[in-house]
Parts: structure tokens; sequence; C-alpha cells
């Protein structure tokens, strides 16, 4: 039984909620102009698409992007800085870059068009979770390369909502401005919005009686059903997720509406896939997969089939709210943030599942893994909720570790040292939370 929302609004009607058979006409005229176009404009896509016996003429139906082949990562690696743009650089208003902490960024050009269908992507998010030119949005994304904090920052003001520029950092000066400003929205990342829960308890601000916060959009890493619980009783707030990737348009590809039942996808604008990441084969109904998104609409750097290495589902069953396009899951986690242990398939984001189930334990923690003797080892640091359980003496806490041990192996398949540590001694991040070190990939041993 799903509880009734508080709320339905919706931006554009006329395209959320189309039939689907005219979706699919929409999508297909946009493929195959788009598919023309690349050929013409881009050697890049000319050449692959030779390479794989294929034409523009050759796409007829939907299906037809089966005959495409796919765009990867390094594709975009291999062609940095500007080499996969279409437009000259005189028609590029906007470069954003993927965040990305080692070697060359992946970069992404944005056209006057691509900037606007951005902007109305984002404010048709802002309103999907029903935030209105009343509201006061305080934006704690990072502004700059990476394109949350600017992405929410235009989408919330086309819809003429009052903006805060916030970026990340300076903890306390946030919890003050909300306060004094009346903030009704939080953007931020799910890991920042619990650095600054914990900020407003250290500062002895009440969040649920003296701030006014209403609604959160957070987005941009993994987080768990559990964490947004968490979030919405320490904020008491409505919990929104955006989905997004640099590349493609940064925040805006996708949000849940108010039934919070799956992301819609924006589907005048991406075709959606998800294969075997194995195979590149399509999965069955229902099942997890890479994530493939073709960019149908975006002029400066349009990108066919491409591989977001993200792990989700489709849900296709239509939507109480009335949209008729597909949803997808929250993401289980990125395949290269997927962990093999003793050869088990681990997600930092299953263990966060079981130890937000723990009011005792602070929602921070770190996966450390590495190879001893040839055989790997998963270590996970979590933090005690406070110092009165941290010091509650060692035998208790064994006792305690040795429960928690035996829920997480049943989560996991795999056994693992756990050690709780004192409140606050886990590294906060002010944007996407490090939430595991690998050793054995440090060491070059995997
Ligand atoms: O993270 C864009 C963004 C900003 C999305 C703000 C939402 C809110 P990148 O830095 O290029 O772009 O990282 C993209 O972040 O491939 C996912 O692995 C992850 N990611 C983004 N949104 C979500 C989400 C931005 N809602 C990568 N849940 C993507 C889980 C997410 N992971």
């Amino acid at each position: 039984m799903v509880n009734k929302p508080s709320h339905t609004l919706i931006r554009d009607p006329k395209i959320e909620c189309m039939p689907v058979e005219d979706l699919k006409k929409l999508q297909l005229q946009r493929l195959k102009d788009l598919v023309e176009r690349v050929y013409i404009q881009s050697p890049f896509y000319r050449r692959k698409f030779n390479e794989h016996g294929v034409k523009p003429e050759d796409i007829k139906t939907l299906d037809d992007l089966r005959r495409l082949p796919f765009t990867v990562k390094d594709d975009l690696r291999d062609n940095y800085p500007f080499g996969l743009f279409t437009v000259p650089m005189k028609d590029i208003i906007r470069i954003h870059c993927s965040s990305g902490t080692t070697g060359k960024p992946v970069t992404a050009g944005y056209t006057r068009n691509d900037m606007e269908m951005w902007v109305e992507l984002m404010a048709r998010s802002f309103v999907t979770a029903g935030v209105t030119s009343r509201d006061i949005v305080h934006n704690a994304f990072g502004y700059g390369l990476f394109t949350g904090g600017l992405g929410h920052d235009m989408g919330a003001r086309k819809i003429g909502a009052t903006v805060v520029p916030m970026s990340g950092g300076v903890n306390n000066r946030q919890i003050m401005l909300m306060k004094d400003f009346g903030a009704t929205v939080l953007t931020a990342t799910p890991s920042y919005a619990m650095v600054l829960a914990e900020t407003a308890a250290q500062m002895g601000v009440n969040m649920k009686t003296d701030l006014k916060l209403r609604v959160g959009l957070f987005g941009a890493e993994p987080s768990t059903k559990e964490m947004h619980q968490h979030i919405e009783e320490e904020f008491n707030l409505e919990v929104y997720e955006t989905y997004g990737i640099g590349e493609i348009i940064g925040p805006g590809i996708a949000i849940n509406c108010a039934y919070h039942e799956g992301l819609h996808i924006q589907e005048d604008h991406f075709l959606a896939e998800i294969v075997d990441p194995d195979t590149g084969e399509p999965v069955q109904p229902g099942q997890r997969g890479d994530f493939v998104i073709t960019t149908l609409t975006k002029e400066a750097m349009p990108l066919i089939r491409y591989r977001t290495r993200d792990l989700t589902r489709f849900f296709t069953e239509p939507c109480l709210c009335g949209r008729t396009t597909v949803r997808h899951d929250r993401l289980a986690g990125r395949t290269d943030d997927m962990l093999i242990i003793k050869g088990v398939n681990v997600f930092p984001s299953q263990v966060e599942g079981v130890l937000l189930r723990h009011s005792e334990l602070a929602p921070q923690y770190l996966l450390i893994v590495e190879r001893v003797n040839n055989r790997d080892k998963l270590e996970i640091q979590v933090e005690a909720a406070t110092e009165e359980f941290y010091n509650q003496g060692q035998e208790n806490l064994e006792q305690y570790i040795d429960k928690l041990h035996r829920e997480m192996q049943q989560t996991l398949y795999i056994s693992s040292k756990i050690t709780i540590m004192p409140p606050r001694s886990i590294q906060r991040s002010e944007g996407k939370a490090k939430r595991y070190i690998d050793k054995r990939r440090e060491a070059n041993q995997i």
C-alpha cells in the first residue's frame, strides 16, 4: 500500500505524461536525427559506425539502437579534451568535467541549446520534488567544474526559487545561514547532508525545530534506503534523489517522484537501456545491469549507447504519479566500485544498509580491503554514535560486534573484521564520500 503523497506537481505534463506510443515516436525521430548528425559531424562516430558496419539509414525502429556500437569512458579519455565535440568551439558556451582525482578528467561541452535543456530538466526535477518559487534553496553541492552546484542552482533559479549558493565546506556557517535565511530546501550529497546534521548537533541547533527544511534533493553518490530514512529523521524533510553524470548533463537525467518508487528518466532527451555488464546484451526485464544512455538531443557532445558503469534495473509498470516515463531503481553502485573479496562481489552500499539499521552506530564507515598471505581480508570501520557507547567497556563492545558480524555475514556472505571507532574519527567529505580503500589495488595485487 503506497501512502498518498502530499503533492503531485508536474512541470510539463504534455511531455512527462505523454502516451508511451507518442513518446516512442518522438524518441525514434530524435534517434534518427542524432545518428545522421553524428555520422556527418563526428569523425569518431563515423569511424566507429563504419567499423561496426552500420549506417544511419539502418536505424528504422527503436530496437535498431542495438545495432550501434557502445561508447565507453575510455573513448572520452582517448579523445581528451575536445575530440568528441561535434560543433565548432565558437558554439560551445560551457565546459564541465566529471569528478575524478587521478589522471585527466573527462570533459563535456555544452551549446546554448544543451544548457537550456539541462536547466529545463533541473527545473522539472525541482517541480517533481514539490519545490516552488516560495522556497529558499540552500545549495551545498560543490560549484565549479563539478555539475552538482551549478546544475541545481540553474534549475532552482528557473522556477523562481531563492537560491543560496553555498557550495561545500565551512560547516558551521552552513548551519547558521540555513537557520537565519529560513532555508526550506537542501541540496547536497547524502554524505555531506550527514556531516551537516552532525555539525548542527555540535552547535546545539535542533534541525527539526530550528530549521524550516521540508525537502531535500540528494545525489551524486550511492546511498541506501536506510540512509534516506536517516536523513529524513535527522532533518524532518522529504528526501528526493537526483541522478546524473558529468559527461552527459550532471544532475537532471532522472529524479524520483512523490511516490518514491524509482527515478523517472527524462526520456524525451535520453534513451535508456540496461545491459549485461559482461556481454553487453539486454538483461531480462527487471534485472540489474549496466545503465546505458543515449543522449537524444545533446548538440555539443552527443553520446551514443554510453556505458555509465552504474548498476540499476528498470521499473516499467505505470507510476501512480501519472508520468509515463520509465523509472530506474536506486543505484546499487558503480561496477568500478564493486569490490571482489574472496571471490564475492561486495558493494559498500550493502554494508551501509546493515550498519544504518543500528542506532548505536553513526552513519560514517570505511571498508579496508587488503591481501595478507594470499588471502583477502575485509575490515569494516564504523563510528560509534556516542562516546558512551564507545566507552561501554571492551567485553560489551565485543559482544555487540559479534552480533553485528553475524548480521553482516548474512548480507555479504563473507566474514569481516568489524572495528568500532570513536565518534568523529573517520574522515568526512564535503562532496562525495570515499567509502573504501582497496590496498590490493594500490599494491597491484589485483
Ligand atoms: O555526480 C552529477 C550529479 C550531481 C548527480 C549532483 C546528482 C546530483 P559525476 O561527478 O560525473 O556527476 O558522477 C557521476 O555519480 O555515474 C554515479 O556513479 C554517481 N551518481 C550520480 N547520481 C547518483 C545517485 C554527478 N543518485 C556518477 N545515486 C554516476 C547513486 C549517483 N550514484
